[in-house]
């Protein structure tokens, strides 16, 4: 493998990295031959990271070296099967994209341009400060993001009860003495909201201090196997079962609520009905089951209730990050050490104002009439924005590192409206099932070659550290990062619309997009005054803020500095809860989808060193729901939903609860000439040409958990 770099240095070096391919920002020691890297490790001196690596971290490098990864942008010519793409010069490509949104704003008006943002933009500096201001310029309310996929519920009811979209309780596990999750799987994940690197050690040294991990998934996961406990849920039905836990709360007089929380009568009154019995029924999960671990939640020394994917990808996602709130905060362990804190970052973009305390349904989808929620529109609405005639509708699109095809419900008949488009321009490093779509491809440099400091992640930290990693390698010549991108095509677009900002504005936001990403984290971190660059570059391992502590209530953004428990969108959604949740019928089939630690979401199938082994792609199944409908272990079969079919092997597992089935998100690539296209142990289908633009949380987040399927072969049983 060779590497192209603007001066090939000689000998062997090491440099510190870090990675960016998940939430724990682990800290990295590079070895670098004569230019080339030869060994990845986990950096031992980090106080976040204290050496934790994964099979990711390791590939870092593969990402940097992969001759597939765009490194100059790409102009396509004809369509479909058709296409071909040449490489263009920087100046032509940014052109041809100021040319495409300007032409579509102008003939239109500000709506008609469409903006994705997918999940790297947040593990990326540069997106951070300079992504955001291009998306702002342009005012469209047609924005949409991998966050309504994804936590929009966390930040809906962070915004309800403590006043900010971004003031969510992380786990204090260094310290808790019972961890209960649900929906979550940090054993593959390592960790969601919650920067936890190095989880498998923390949570052996939770069980030798004789603490308990309780983990209610609807599958027994590579987490609830080191749990001390595993219960399997029936999917979408978590809400009822925190609430009856919340409920055994008043009933036996557990509750310990803090003086700052407010509405405890009006709330117990409205979950009076979720009882553990109800639960039970939706669930599955006995009710003396429920009691039991509400008692002994109540009881320890610092406890942490944590949901993440599986519960904020269901119906009541919202409902569900409620309850587990409620559960914090009814047994004093919310701002309690060992339970859930408010981590204290060096740089607090709640605090210092870069992002907003939040805001909902200020406006609605032009089509659907779904409200926005922090100024996006769901993503399961994308689609009919574009494709419904009239005016507002969308007619140019700018993916910004984000892959919906493969992300987003009923993402394959998405790639048909896209490919209706008058224009459409990506920001990305790989030619994909989402960018194939794109008239222009710009491609930025990648984590090895950029300045990082996590304006993300140390928000939603285990412990307070701060940390700067200067970029390991100088970028290629005539590479462009995604900053200097962004701040390229804000200017040049800007400068072809006609509809003209009044001069501050114009001027203010240039000014915005004037300093580098690593000038404004020098100014950002003097500002919050905790730490600053010159200690940051002098201890490249990231400096140790210390232990979480209690801030409340002084923390709080609500306006009295107290918490509403009971906050009336929520209690109103209630409702919906009493009637659509089924209690599941026999025969009946459900889908959900699975994370394995060798992935990271649809983007790392092109590098062999994560795709070896075993197949991954199958259809997990319990044998009994196999055996009920005469499939064997191995056959292809039929999976279908109201919105599409797939054909995919399916595979026996016990580790599946009866009546649930679960295939990986991200899968399903369709690009020929790359590896992703036909390593055999990644290809299968996409869980989202099943998933359904129309299941909804009230919070606009997709419902992608505990969808209705039928499985049938397609190969005849032979017993
Ligand atoms: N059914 C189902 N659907 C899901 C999920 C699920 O669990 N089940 N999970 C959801 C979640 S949590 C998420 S976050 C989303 C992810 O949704 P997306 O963000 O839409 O998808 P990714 O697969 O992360 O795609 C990332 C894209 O960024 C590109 N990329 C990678 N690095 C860089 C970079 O440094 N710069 C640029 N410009 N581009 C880069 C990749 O080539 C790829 O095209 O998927 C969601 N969809
Ligand atoms: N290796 C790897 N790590 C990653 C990623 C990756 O793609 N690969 N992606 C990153 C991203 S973008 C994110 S957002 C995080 C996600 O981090 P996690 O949320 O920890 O990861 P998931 O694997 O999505 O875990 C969701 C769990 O919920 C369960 N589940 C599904 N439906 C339900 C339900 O209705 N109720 C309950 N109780 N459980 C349910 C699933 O079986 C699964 O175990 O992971 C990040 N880390
Ligand atoms: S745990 Fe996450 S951050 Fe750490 S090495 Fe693995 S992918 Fe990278
Ligand atoms: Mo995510």
């Amino acid at each position: 493998m060779s590497q192209t770099l603007p001066l090939t240095p000689v000998g062997t070096t090491t440099k510190l990295g870090v990675c960016n391919l998940c939430e724990a920002i682990c800290g990295l020691r590079l070895t670098i031959d004569d230019g080339v890297v030869t060994s990845i490790k986990g950096n031992e001196d980090d106080p976040l990271s204290r050496g934790h690596i994964c099979p990711k971290g390791v590939a870092l490098a593969d990402i940097y070296t992969d001759p597939d990864r765009l490194r100059r942008p790409i102009r396509r010519t004809g369509t479909g099967a058709d296409a071909t793409w040449t490489e263009i010069g920087w100046d032509e490509a940014l052109d041809l994209v100021a040319d495409g949104i300007a032409k579509a704003v102008n003939e239109n008006d500000k709506n008609a341009l469409g903006i994705y943002v997918g999940n790297p933009n947040a593990h990326s500096l540069g997106s951070m400060t300079h992504g955001f201001e291009l998306i702002k310029t342009f005012k469209t309310r047609n924005k949409f993001s991998a966050s309504s996929v994804d936590q929009i519920p966390h930040m809906y009811v962070g915004m309800l009860q403590f006043g900010h979209q971004l003031l969510l309780p992380v786990p204090d596990l260094d310290r808790t003495s019972y961890f209960l999750v649900f929906g979550a799987n940090p054993m593959a994940s390592n960790g969601s909201l919650m920067t936890v690197p190095d989880f498998p050690n923390r949570v052996r040294e939770l069980k030798a201090r004789g603490g308990s991990m309780v983990v209610f998934d609807p599958r027994r996961t590579e987490t609830a196997k080191v749990a001390t406990e595993h219960h399997f849920i029936r999917p979408a039905s978590d809400a009822a079962v925190l609430l009856a836990m919340v409920n055994t709360l008043f009933a036996e007089g557990l509750t310990r609520p803090a003086a700052y929380l407010d509405n405890s009568d009006a709330l117990e009154a409205a979950i009076a009905d979720f009882t553990p019995e109800h639960a039970e029924q939706v669930s599955g999960v006995p009710a003396a089951e429920i009691r039991r671990i509400t008692r002994e939640f109540a009881a320890a020394d610092g406890a942490a209730a944590y949901g993440r994917m599986g519960l904020s990808t269901q119906g009541f996602g919202s409902l569900c990050q409620w309850a587990i709130n409620l559960l914090n905060m009814l047994t004093g362990n919310l701002d309690r050490v060992g339970g859930v804190l408010f981590p204290e970052p060096a740089i607090d973009a709640a605090k210092n104002g870069l992002l907003g305390a939040g805001h909902f349904d200020v406006w609605r989808s032009r089509v659907r009439k779904m409200p926005e929620f922090g100024g996006e529109l769901p993503v399961s609405c994308f689609r009919e924005e574009i494709d419904t005639p009239g005016e507002g509708q969308i007619k140019a699109v700018l993916t910004l590192a984000g892959n919906p095809v493969l992300s987003t419900p009923d993402g394959s008949r998405l790639a048909e409206s896209f490919a209706g488009l008058d224009f459409m321009a990506s920001v990305d490093i790989y030619l994909n099932e989402t960018t194939r779509h794109a008239d222009v491809i710009l491609p930025p440099t990648t984590a090895l070659e950029r300045d990082h400091y996590d304006l993300v992640f140390h928000m939603l930290s285990v412990r307070n550290t701060a940390r700067f990693t200067p970029a390991v390698f100088d970028k290629e010549k005539g590479a462009m990062h995604d900053w200097e991108i962004f701040r390229e095509i804000a200017s040049r677009a800007n400068a072809r619309i006609k509809a003209k900002k009044p001069l501050l504005q114009r001027v203010t936001e240039r000014a915005r997009m004037a300093l580098s990403p690593t000038m404004m984290v020098t100014l950002l971190l003097a500002y919050g005054r905790k730490t600053s660059m010159k200690q940051l570059r002098l201890h490249p391992e990231g400096i140790d803020l210390g232990p979480l502590r209690p801030t409340l209530p002084a923390r709080l953004h609500t306006k009295d500095k107290r918490i509403d428990l009971a906050p009336a969108p929520l209690v109103a959604d209630l409702d919906r809860l009493r009637t659509a949740l089924p209690v599941p019928a026999d025969g009946e089939l459900v889908l959900i989808g699975r994370r394995h630690k060798s992935d990271c979401n649809s983007w790392s199938h092109n590098l062999e060193r994560l795709t070896r082994g075993k197949p991954r792609h199958q259809l997990l199944m319990n044998p009994g729901d196999l055996a009920e409908r005469g499939i064997n272990d191995g056959d292809l079969v039929r999976i279908t939903s109201r919105v599409g079919s797939v054909e995919v092997d399916v595979a026996a597992a016990d580790d599946m609860m009866p009546g649930v089935v679960s295939l990986p998100h991200g899968y399903g690539h369709q690009v020929a000439g790359t590896r992703m296209g036909h390593a055999a142990s990644v290809a299968g289908v996409s869980i989202n040409d099943l998933t359904d633009p129309e299941r909804l949380d009230v919070s606009g987040n997709a419902a992608l958990s505990g969808v209705p399927v039928t499985v049938e072969a397609l190969v005849p049983a032979t017993v």
